[in-house]
């Protein structure tokens, strides 16, 4: 048997966390023979709540799941964390502006990052789910000294999903079917689902589906605001597909790329594609076979996708701006 794998989750009493943790501690993301500690990170007032959760997996008798430690102590939730899934953060109530979300989750990733950098092990990776999930990993990054930035990423993983099944649903065919599906800077409004690089079945999407009308305009406008339809329709966020695309990232972020193909995530630029570097951007990501991963270049960007790329790019830049007292240096 393997060692342990340890994995810090924030906001482990929340529903995207009641939905990730069952499937982590099963063994369904790290595999069969891969035993799991978890480490679930709350805030004090949810404890109660958290423990509830803590005797749920237990119940699971999970032959894989070793150790669980609720805490809502930063230093004791990162120690020796392998992978950080930062999911807890606080949700925009009525009344609240953009920018005063972004102060007050910006300070949750302050000290997350610097706990993790002072507690976690020395190949940590981190992946910020909680909103705005760019701009908090950026600070998280920049807070945790001495952590290399390639190992900082923020989901965009929902909205590639999103995207794939829509355009299934056009052409007919099963969503698997899809691929090379790139979703472009932050995870917002403004994301850019890039349908001119998708393929369906190997072949250009646009000469899959002809309708050229669709793709530039109701397609975009549903995967952006697919978030929204979902809380209108059940009254409550993505939850489960949520947490089943931050596994789907973690999968896709431990073992190597489809020859080929890519998927998305949000990372630190280094200036591809003209993105301002260090701004956290998604881009098309291959993951190599010794476990590090590569922005795919060379895509010819066209006009129709620069304009959408400049426009997501250019809100990232005004979140950091917003954020820049958290950032130090
Ligand atoms: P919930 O409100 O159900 O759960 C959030 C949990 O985080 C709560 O239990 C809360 O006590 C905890 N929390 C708050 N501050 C914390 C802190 N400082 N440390 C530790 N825990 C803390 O929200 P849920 O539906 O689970 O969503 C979590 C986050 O995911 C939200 O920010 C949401 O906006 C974001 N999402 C991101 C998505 C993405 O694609 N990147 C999609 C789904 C989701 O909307």
């Amino acid at each position: 048997m393997k060692d342990p794998i340890t994995v810090s989750i924030t906001g482990a009493a929340g529903q995207i966390g009641y939905a990730l943790l069952f499937r982590i501690a099963s063994g369904s993301v790290f595999g069969p023979d891969q035993p799991v500690n978890l480490r679930l990170i709350e805030i004090e007032p949810a404890l109660p709540a958290l423990q509830g959760v803590v005797m749920e997996l237990d119940d699971c008798a999970f032959p894989l799941l070793r150790e669980i430690v609720p805490t809502s102590d930063l230093a004791e939730g990162f120690r020796g964390a392998n992978w950080a899934l930062l999911v807890g953060s606080v949700p925009r109530k009525a009344g609240m502006e953009r920018g005063d979300l972004l102060g007050i989750n910006g300070k949750i990733f302050t000290g997350q990052g610097q706990a993790i950098a002072a507690n976690a092990a020395s190949d940590v990776r981190t992946l910020v789910v909680g909103n705005p999930c760019n701009t908090n990993a950026l600070i998280a990054m920049a807070n945790a000294e001495g952590i290399p930035n390639e190992r900082f990423f923020a989901m965009t993983r929902l909205d590639e999903n999103r995207a794939k099944s829509q355009l299934a649903a056009k052409a007919g065919v099963h969503s698997s079917q899809v691929s090379n599906l790139c979703i472009w800077g932050n995870h917002s409004a403004t994301q850019y689902p890039d349908f001119v690089h998708a393929k369906i079945d190997g072949k250009p999407v646009t000469e899959v589906i002809s309708d050229r009308a669709w793709l530039e305009g109701e397609f975009i406008t549903t995967v952006q605001q697919r978030g929204a339809a979902i809380i209108k329709a059940r009254g409550a966020s993505s939850a489960a597909s949520a947490a089943n695309a931050a596994l789907d990232t973690v999968m896709a972020l431990s073992q190597p790329t489809a020859e080929g193909d890519w998927h998305s995530v949000a990372v630190c630029s280094k200036g591809e594609y003209g993105i301002e570097p260090g701004l956290i951007a998604s881009m098309p990501i291959r993951t190599k076979a010794d476990g590090s991963w590569e922005v795919v270049e060379g895509l010819e960007i066209d006009a129709f996708s620069q304009a959408k790329i400049d426009a997501t790019i250019a809100e990232l830049k005004e979140e950091r701006e917003a954020v820049k007292d958290l950032i130090p240096g």
